[in-house]
């Protein structure tokens, strides 16, 4: 697959130039991807990564692709996979649709993998700091959530779900698919205070469809979401190209692995229990 990739060679420096230590120019740089975030719940980084290490992910990707677990699982919004007797049938906790997603692990890829290069360089980590205004990130330390491709063949989805103890989640477009795929979100459903059941039950019943926008973006295109109270989805591909994510995860303290549940529905048995 050829040598391992320098982070020069990965992320376009040039249209981006992260290692400025100019505030000004460093302002810049960040000021419309941080307002964005914070007006839209979203901010996409178009031609992040070069064309040159998408192809060695892509191709990382379907070597992987096999050995990914197919993580095919009926589950609520809240990633969770058992219903709540206590609470009521149409309770959000016991609206459950199908999933199937093929993730490739951050133990299943090369030691060497650009995706990982990219994830854990320094100018990457400081500059999703900087969008989404806090002073230090660190590297998540769970076997398996780090760094992951997220692979989806004809027919595969991700039901709407909120991300699981996250304030903002990280994807790259590696691969897309010609129809269908589409990310699409409805910011805002809860906050870090009230779980809003109400207005996720009307969401779940198609009440709020028109809160729903769909974020398009090419290959290489970086894209920070809040999806710890947005609820998000990937709409079946529908095209034969496999549509390839990279998904980060970066924590606000160092040390921290992913739930026990979480990993057992993502990565499937053999997460020990
Ligand atoms: O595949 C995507 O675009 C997003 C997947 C997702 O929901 C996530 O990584 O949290
Ligand atoms: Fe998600």
């Amino acid at each position: 697959m050829g040598g391992e990739l320098h982070i020069n060679d990965i992320v376009d420096f040039h249209t981006y130039p992260l290692a400025s230590t100019d505030a000004k120019a460093r302002r810049m740089l960040v000021d419309p991807f941080k307002t964005q975030l914070v007006q839209k719940q979203y901010c996409v980084v178009p031609g992040f990564v070069c064309p040159k290490a998408l192809s060695l992910m892509t191709a990382e990707a379907m070597a992987g692709r096999p050995f990914a677990f197919d993580n095919n699982s009926r589950r609520n919004v809240y990633l969770q996979r058992q219903p709540d007797p206590a609470l009521p049938e149409d309770h959000p906790r016991n609206v459950f649709s199908d999933t199937s997603t093929r993730m490739i692990a951050y133990d299943q890829i090369p030691i060497r993998s650009p995706l990982k290069t990219f994830y854990h360089s320094v100018e990457v980590r400081n500059f999703i700091a900087d969008i989404v205004g806090v002073q230090a990130l660190y590297d998540n330390e769970d076997p398996y959530q780090p760094a992951n491709y997220i692979c989806y063949n004809k027919g595969d989805r991700s039901s709407w779900h909120f991300d699981a103890d996250n304030s903002f989640t990280v994807t790259l477009m590696v691969q897309k698919t010609e129809q269908g795929g589409e990310f699409e979100m409805s910011p805002n459903c809860r906050t870090d205070q009230d779980q809003q059941y109400d207005r996720v039950g009307q969401f779940l019943r198609g009440e709020l469809d028109n809160s729903i926008v769909s974020v398009n973006r090419e290959p290489g295109a970086l894209c920070i979401f809040r999806g710890c109270n947005s609820l998000h989805r990937v709409s079946p591909v529908l095209g034969s190209a496999m549509r390839i994510m990279g998904v980060f995860v970066y924590e606000r303290e160092p040390g921290i692995i992913g739930d026990q549940e979480v990993n057992e529905t993502i990565y499937g048995e053999r997460v020990p229990r």
